[in-house]
């Protein structure tokens, strides 16, 4: 395969997308520049005092680890100067980030999950970036963004990928034509193409769910994943269960070899009454990878990039992957809608 670097990989596409603009491709360096960066620090997290709890607790009430607000405070660092986006919202900050008036904008909305699976840096497992864009549909407005420009159907994204730090780092983007993926060549320090028009296979062998929350699921959640491990007349045997706890490595996994990943709403955990997972950063990113690579994406009830979040850390329970393997666990979380 000849060696194509995102960036070129990104020039080439440029052209068949009605969108693409400069700004766009220089919305993605800077994307990639701070991953590059992460990619660095997570490499060696394991040999400096980076790891640990700060102590702080963030908006949703979870432990701050150290790399999370590193990813962070670098990702706004570079988005923020970039000169094309007019917000930025991530998961560790409450309210939108404003671009401050000292830096030119631009019209694209950047939405981040820094570390996704901070809760596995410090045991050396995966972890991962996702991110999302969208775009201001008036392109001669300059003003910083309001909530009501990024409350947006996750059908609306313009670009939509994640960077994931594993035994590679990877980014897999999609802006709507195919998804595509690069490793990162730690020598020449590029993201080099590894996996063009990745599509998931429509049946997997394998099911990813947190089965621990078993008693706290409705029945239709628990019969979805009872049928996981049945066999069926298309699987002599039970799928393989597979889960991380880093939800892009869980997804990654099942995108390229195909399966489900699910994160059900917890019906009898009032903590939980919408799962774990947030709209915006993490569900709506992945269900667009994931129906780029022709496979499916629901909570249960709706297909995730048809919601209209209300508020910019919505949680909604998540059932992503393969189709097949998805149009049957829709048949049972919702038999009449699927009939
Ligand atoms: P995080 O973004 O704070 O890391 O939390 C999200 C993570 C996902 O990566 C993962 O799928 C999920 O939490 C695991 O949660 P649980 O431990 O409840 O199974
Ligand atoms: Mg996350």
């Amino acid at each position: 395969m000849p060696q194509i670097t995102v960036t070129e990989h990104l020039l080439l596409h440029q052209k068949e997308s009605p969108m693409a603009t400069g700004k766009f491709t220089r919305l993605l360096n800077e994307l990639i520049l701070s991953a590059k960066i992460i990619t660095r620090e997570v490499n060696k997290a394991g040999l400096v005092d980076v790891l640990g709890f700060t102590g702080e607790i963030n908006v949703q009430g979870e432990q701050v680890r150290k790399l999370d607000e590193y990813a962070n405070s670098i990702l706004i660092h570079r988005m923020e100067r970039a000169g094309v986006l007019c917000a930025m919202a991530s998961e560790e900050n409450a309210d939108l980030i404003d671009i401050p008036p000292t830096f030119p904008k631009g019209n694209y909305i950047l939405i981040v999950d820094p570390l996704d699976g901070s809760s596995n840096i410090d045991v050396n497992i995966n972890v991962g970036t996702i991110f999302s864009i969208y775009r201001r549909p008036d392109d001669n407005d300059h003003s910083c963004a309001d909530l009501s420009d990024v409350l947006r159907k996750g059908s609306e994204q313009v670009a939509a990928g994640y960077f994931l730090y594993g035994t590679s780092t990877m980014m897999v983007y999609t802006t709507g034509k195919g998804v595509h993926g690069f490793t990162l060549d730690p020598g020449v320090g590029e993201f080099l193409l590894s996996h063009p028009d990745i599509m998931t296979p429509p049946r997997g062998n394998v099911y990813s769910v947190n089965e621990s929350y078993w008693n706290y699921w409705d029945e239709p959640t628990q019969q979805a994943i009872m049928a996981m491990k049945t066999p069926q007349p298309h699987r002599r045997k039970p799928c393989s269960a597979r889960y991380v706890g880093s939800l892009v490595a869980d997804f990654h996994r099942n995108l390229l070899t195909g399966g489900v990943f699910f994160y059900p709403k917890d019906s009898l955990d009032p903590k939980k009454p919408h799962g774990k997972l947030r709209y915006l950063c993490e569900a709506a990113p992945l269900a667009f990878i994931c129906e780029q690579a022709g496979g499916m994406a629901t909570d249960g009830e709706k297909r995730i990039l048809d919601i209209e979040p209300q508020t910019l850390h919505e949680r909604v329970p998540l059932f992503i992957g393969s189709r097949d393997d998805m149009l049957d666990t829709m048949h049972i979380l919702n038999p009449e809608a699927t009939d």
